[in-house]
């Protein structure tokens, strides 16, 4: 039935997204509420949510004297890394956050970690996300939901990274973060 421009032929790739918050919304609420109207919002046309971490409360790493909810969810797409990108930052525009609040408390933070297709790195973009693998804000949320996703730079397992990461504490904290 399906032609090579049918969209049943794109193939799909699967997206490892870190979603965090640390400041209220007025119509959402609270960071956890924020994040679950996160997770809504991501399902789209083109956007097909496979699975979500629990959402955990986490000290902020940083200057932000705010706690974060964070969150891991997998989405499968037809879209590029770029265009993944694109859509993430407009979701984060919907959610009242403002370009330029790097460190700052935000309503809502969405972050490309894992890309399926491996590595990819332009001026707007670099997947894997380069602080993934020192922060257990991201690592704890991932591996309830793929501890077997291999890190394409590191030759490690989400699951041997979080463990890892348990047994260097205490982390950096002064590892870059963005
Ligand atoms: N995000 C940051 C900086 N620090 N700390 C926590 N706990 N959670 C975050 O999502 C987070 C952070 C920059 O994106
Ligand atoms: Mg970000
Ligand atoms: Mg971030």
């Amino acid at each position: 039935m399906s032609d090579a421009t049918s969209p049943s032929r794109i193939p799909l790739a699967l997206y490892a997204i870190g979603l965090g918050s640390n400041r209220r919304h007025a119509r959402f609420g609270d960071p956890r509420q924020v994040l679950m109207a996160a997770l809504d919002a991501l399902e789209s046309a083109d956007i097909e949510p496979v699975d979500a971490s629990p959402i955990i409360a986490s000290e902020p790493i940083g200057p932000s004297r705010r706690r974060y909810a964070n969150a891991v969810a997998l989405v499968a797409s037809p879209l590029s890394p770029s265009e993944m990108l694109r859509r993430l930052q407009a979701i984060e525009a919907a959610f009242g956050r403002r370009t330029g609040q790097r460190w700052s408390a935000r309503t809502l933070d969405l972050d490309i970690l894992l890309w399926s297709g491996g590595t990819w790195a332009d001026r707007d973009l670099t997947i894997p996300h380069p602080a993934m693998a020192s922060r257990a804000f991201v690592l704890g949320p991932l591996r309830a939901i793929a501890p077997d996703w291999q890190h394409p730079l590191l030759g490690r397992s989400v699951r041997q990274l979080a463990a890892k990461l348990v047994r260097a504490k205490p982390v950096d904290r002064n590892a870059s973060a963005h």
